[in-house]
């Protein structure tokens, strides 16, 4: 007979996309019993969507990983200690590192939609094996845009939001949020904007999305043409002098140079390529230019497909052109709590480029798409041990038989993971991590302005099996590497005699100390202050220690904006408040609260000015018109490979029977083409690329512009040893298909071909 523990209420929070809404929790066994959205989280509000519900689901499954693992010869797993499993990885790695050096060595992932805590532990094992690549998902959507964000705005650092909430004209450009979110609050902002006669949603997508359905027009654009569009909606804001000329003279440079750029696009042409009505667009233009509010948001529509740097550039001027910067309704700059992107300007050589690609960081990171390169054709410099942590890259990264092929030739494959999950079923060693409910965790994407804010989750359920969080599991690596001592005497007695009683002085003096003496200890002071101060903290919550000098680090550079979010404190004392407040509310915080016009000082060029012409980007524009669409008879259809939809939620849920609808992940095609080819809803075909192919389920939908066909993300897992449902797409996605300057890949843009199976 089994004795259930009492139903307990909590609160923590969503970790399926980046919004984290808030939840309210009802809790026993171990497990969830009610899910709701809690009303009490800063910026959700009581605001979820249908997937939180089902949050069970990662929680408790039969891929659950709970004791650390060790490849045999035969290719089976043996349970190992985690003693011998630190051992023996931390030997191999200090061997590999001491035999080849820092270039032998990349680490994958690093942290999901919720999980960033345990990202600072692991980033100290690039250091302890002098390696700089770091392989991260950013990179495989969202480094063309950072990119361009250091040259606009002086640091690859420098992020931009998008108040749609207050807008009155908004520009959705490749995003579906109501189902991808991405906003605050999706659903309910979507519908408050629907019903206002008085402000104006505009979409930019191929296909009738739930969106699309929602706004005052739909703009159904070729896919891949965005750039012809986007450029030709700047040529005609410039034709007829619809910028706001105020606006640029004050805070921007080059808009000469931009002016000449874009004289000789041929407006008309541009928007036919994009096969659109050239009158519509010349009103929303005009429209959104004299808008008081306007603003536009951006996802993987444009930085999946062609020219993904470019269109970066290209959406970005559409509202710093027209004055939408730097006002509520617009967009703005904001501010970074967690430190997720640096400036890595590829023309300061000393950020090191790779091997064999020659490819350069950006804001810190390096794309998937060049990876399986670096492992297999790198000749002695290449990568040859690989950590992988909250991630999946063997079915998310592009070419699925790449990473098969690299992954398997590895000296050492050693992965992170809660489950058990395709590219851990290659590593050598595979090492269980509490989930994110058994441990202290939060994310970094806190994006907003000008309130800006943050949630740290405290553990809801007791650790299964013999798991360890990534705090422990790093901390352990590095020990055993003998990067860092077992022990800090000295800095643990200052820890544990000064608490908060000097507000920290003391402490930190002492590990300022440790470091002028040695400072090899620097790049691992997250497990330093893990290990000591951390071990004072209540609740166990060693591993959120890490945030006090953050808190000290946030509260020192935005002192105003701190105190104006209601803290208490002087020029000393203030971090170590909003610290104190972080541990202790459990539904999050506002961290600070900026007035609009503080968003200049968030611009990293020294004389806060914006710079509007980027050279590079002006070469891409001119050579537009040059572009061969890569359609051709033998691949006549353009796969979107990789749609949101209710029942995907990336590769977090394993099981699949956490899916309520759309079983199969299936393929949508309009019923003209299903007609030609002779197929209908719920048959099954050939989905071939150039590189690969595989077998999909039909189904017919009204919305899909013809010859455009649309798989969805987070599919081809293969549950409790089952075979794989649903598509694996990145069997048909190649590591060469992607943008120049990024490398981030055309995941929306893949010529396909249908074919009946028996053919
Ligand atoms: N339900 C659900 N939500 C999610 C996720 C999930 O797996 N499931 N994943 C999260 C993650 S990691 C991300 S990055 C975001 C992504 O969020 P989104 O980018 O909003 O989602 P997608 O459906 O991938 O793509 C958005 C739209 O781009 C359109 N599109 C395709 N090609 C083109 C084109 O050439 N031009 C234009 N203008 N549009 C085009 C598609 O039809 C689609 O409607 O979603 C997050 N939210
Ligand atoms: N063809 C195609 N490919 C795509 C996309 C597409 O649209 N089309 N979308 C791309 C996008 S935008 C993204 S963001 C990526 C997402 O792909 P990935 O970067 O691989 O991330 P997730 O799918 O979120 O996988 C998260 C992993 O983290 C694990 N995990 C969960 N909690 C924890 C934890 O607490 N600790 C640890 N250590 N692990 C944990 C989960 O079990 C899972 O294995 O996929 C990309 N791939
Ligand atoms: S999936 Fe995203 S929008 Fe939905 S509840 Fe979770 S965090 Fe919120
Ligand atoms: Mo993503």
């Amino acid at each position: 007979m089994t004795t259930g523990t009492a139903l307990r209420q909590d609160v923590t929070a969503c970790i399926l996309c980046s919004r984290n809404c808030g939840l309210s929790v009802e809790v026993a066994d171990n497990q969830f019993k009610k899910i709701k959205g809690d009303t009490q989280h800063p910026f959700s509000q009581g605001y979820i969507c249908q997937k939180a519900a089902r949050l069970q689901h990662y929680q408790q499954h039969a891929d659950r990983l709970t004791a650390p693992l060790k490849r045999q010869v035969d290719g089976s797993f043996k349970e190992i200690s985690w003693d011998q499993a630190i051992e023996e990885i931390a030997d191999q790695l200090v061997q590999i590192r001491d035999t080849h050096g820092g270039t032998a060595f990349a680490s994958v992932g690093g942290g999901g939609q919720g999980n960033h805590l345990g990202a600072a532990y692991g980033r100290q094992l690039l250091y302890a094996m002098k390696s700089f690549y770091s392989y991260n998902s950013l990179a495989q959507e969202k480094t063309g845009d950072f990119w361009v964000n250091g040259r606009l705005f002086g640091s690859q650092a420098c992020h931009t939001t998008e108040d749609v909430e207050h807008a009155d004209y908004v520009l959705f450009i490749g995003t579906n949020p109501f189902q991808a979110h991405g906003i605050p609050n999706a659903r309910d902002t979507l519908k408050h904007i629907k019903k206002d006669p008085n402000r104006t949603m505009v979409v930019f997508d191929p296909r009738v999305t739930e969106t699309a359905k929602q706004a005052d027009i739909h703009v159904q654009l070729k896919p891949g043409t965005d750039a012809y569009l986007m450029s030709a909606m700047i040529a005609i804001l410039l034709k007829e002098e619809l910028y706001d000329q105020q606006f640029i003279q004050q805070h921007t440079h080059g808009f000469d140079e931009v002016k000449q750029a874009f004289e000789a696009i041929p407006i008309a042409e541009y928007i036919q390529k994009a096969d659109v009505s050239v009158e519509l667009i010349y009103q929303v233009v005009r429209d959104f230019a004299k808008a008081k509010r306007g603003c536009v948001r951006i996802d993987l529509g444009i930085q999946h497909t062609l020219n993904t740097t470019l269109n970066g550039y290209l959406e970005k001027l559409l509202y710093l052109l027209t004055g939408h910067f730097g006002q509520q309704g617009t967009n703005n700059l904001h501010t970074m709590f967690i430190p997720i992107l640096s400036n890595t300007d590829e023309r300061n050589p000393k950020y090191r480029r790779t091997v064999h690609h020659k490819m350069f960081p950006i804001s810190g990171f390096f794309p998937p798409n060049i990876l399986p390169d670096e492992i297999l054709k790198a000749g002695e410099k290449r990568v040859r041990a690989v950590f992988v942590d909250s991630c999946n890259p063997l079915l998310t990264y592009p070419d699925t038989g790449a990473y098969e092929q690299a992954f398997q030739s590895l000296e050492l494959l050693v992965v992170v993971d809660v489950a058990m999950t395709e590219t851990a079923r290659l590593a050598h060693y595979v090492l269980p991590a509490h989930t994110q409910f058994e441990k202290w965790e939060f994310t970094g994407f806190n994006l907003e302005f000008p309130k800006n804010g943050f949630h740290l989750r405290h553990p809801l359920f007791k650790a299964q099996g013999n798991t360890l969080p990534e705090a422990e599991i790093y901390t352990r690596l590095l020990e055993a590497m003998q990067v860092i001592p077992r022990q800090f005497p000295i800095l643990s007695k200052i820890a544990e005699k000064d608490r908060a009683k000097t507000a920290y002085l003391a402490y930190f003096a002492a590990l300022g100390a440790s470091f002028v003496k040695n400072k090899k200890l620097i790049p691992y002071a997250a497990s330093i202050v893990y290990r000591t101060l951390g071990k004072t903290l209540p609740d166990d919550a060693a591993s959120t220690a890490l945030l006090l000098p953050l808190c000290m680090q946030y509260a020192a550079q935005h002192f105003k904006a701190v105190k104006r979010a209601g803290y208490e404190g002087n020029r000393f004392n203030l971090g170590v408040t909003l610290f104190q407040a972080i541990l202790k509310q459990r539904s999050g915080v506002v961290l600070s609260a900026h007035d609009y016009a503080d968003v200049w000082e968030l611009i990293a060029y020294k004389d806060k000015k914006i710079r509007l012409a980027i050279p590079e980007m002006f070469i891409e524009l001119a050579e537009l018109k040059h572009q061969k669409f890569a359609a051709t008879a033998d691949y006549p259809f353009i796969l979107l490979a990789g749609e949101r939809r209710s029942y995907n939620a990336n590769q977090i849920y394993r099981d699949p029977a956490w899916r309520k609808v759309d079983a199969e992940g299936r393929l949508r095609m309009n019923p003209d083409d299903a007609l030609a080819l002779g197929v209908e809803t719920g048959q099954m075909l050939q989905c071939i690329s150039e590189h690969g192919r595989i077998q999909v389920t039909v189904e017919l939908d009204e919305g899909m512009r013809k010859g455009v066909v649309s798989l969805p993300h987070g599919y081809g897992l293969s549950y409790a040893g089952a075979e794989p449902v649903g598509p694996q797409l990145n069997r048909l996605t190649s590591t060469g298909h992607c943008d120049p300057l990024s490398k981030t890949p055309y995941h929306k843009y893949v010529p396909v071909r249908l074919q009946h199976l028996t053919v």
